[in-house]
């Protein structure tokens, strides 16, 4: 898989030379790379900004500019992620989505945000464009949300995770749970005991505790989360919860 991002900031992507993306680019599993905006500016003092239309405080990041950039970086079958805090929010099934695309390029925009027609042009000219945001609250630019969502998406394609099979029960996955506690040794720490069935070698009753401590974590931390269950899945234990 191919990932560009675009920035003021490319230093702030540096971490992506780190941990399970730094040993995919390693391994060529993952062509990452890392632009300066600045690079596509003509004038003098390599301007992406301006002053916003109709008024009101902060600048917006110039069309033109990243016109010129984009059009260098996108390749055909690209997704191109516009982070921003006025997006749907990020969620797993949108890291499944981009995990399929040959490449993503994150344009990251500082200040107020980039000028509107830039995601416009894009989708018009037939390109996928994902606003997205990471949760409700702001951060400065895109740069941290582009590295939550290329380790979120990096980990799905296939050859990054060691173990394919812990990318099945993890919170968030198909059963529509978090995740249910976990303990290792040593099996008495601080004057807590690990629960007992999990020494008990009973695969049965240890499925169903954990799947109940899931269904209980969850109604306490994400009551939204047990509205959108499908009830078809849920069996008749769960149910006298
Ligand atoms: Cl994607 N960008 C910014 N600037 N702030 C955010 C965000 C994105 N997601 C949540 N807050």
């Amino acid at each position: 898989m191919r990932v560009d991002v675009v920035s003021i900031f490319p230093d702030y992507l540096s971490v992506l030379d780190l941990s399970l993306v730094g040993k995919a680019r390693q391994r060529g599993l993952l062509d990452l790379r890392v632009h300066d905006l600045r690079d596509w500016t003509t004038d003098r003092h390599r301007t992406v900004d301006d002053t916003p239309f109709g008024g009101g405080a902060g600048m917006v990041m110039r069309p033109d500019v990243w016109g010129v950039a984009l059009d260098d970086v996108l390749e055909p079958g690209a997704q191109l992620v516009v982070p921003t805090p006025s997006g749907e929010v990020f969620t797993q099934r949108h890291a499944e989505e981009m995990a399929t695309a040959e490449q993503l390029v994150f344009a990251c925009g500082r200040y107020e945000g980039i000028d509107a027609r830039v995601a416009e042009h894009y989708r018009d000219a037939g390109v996928t464009v994902r606003e997205l945001s990471i949760g409700d609250y702001v951060l400065n630019g895109g740069e941290v949300a582009s590295l939550v969502m290329i380790e979120a998406v990096a980990r799905l394609v296939p050859g990054m995770v060691g173990n394919p099979e812990s990318l099945v029960e993890e919170s968030h996955g198909a059963a529509g749970l978090l995740e249910y506690p976990v303990y290792t040794k040593p099996p008495s720490w601080a004057d807590l005991e690990i629960p007992e069935v999990l020494l008990s070698g009973h695969h049965a009753r240890i499925e169903r505790w954990r799947r109940d401590r899931a269904l209980e974590r969850t109604a306490e931390r994400r009551p939204d989360m047990i509205a959108a269950l499908d009830v078809a899945t849920l069996d008749k234990q769960d149910l006298a919860l």
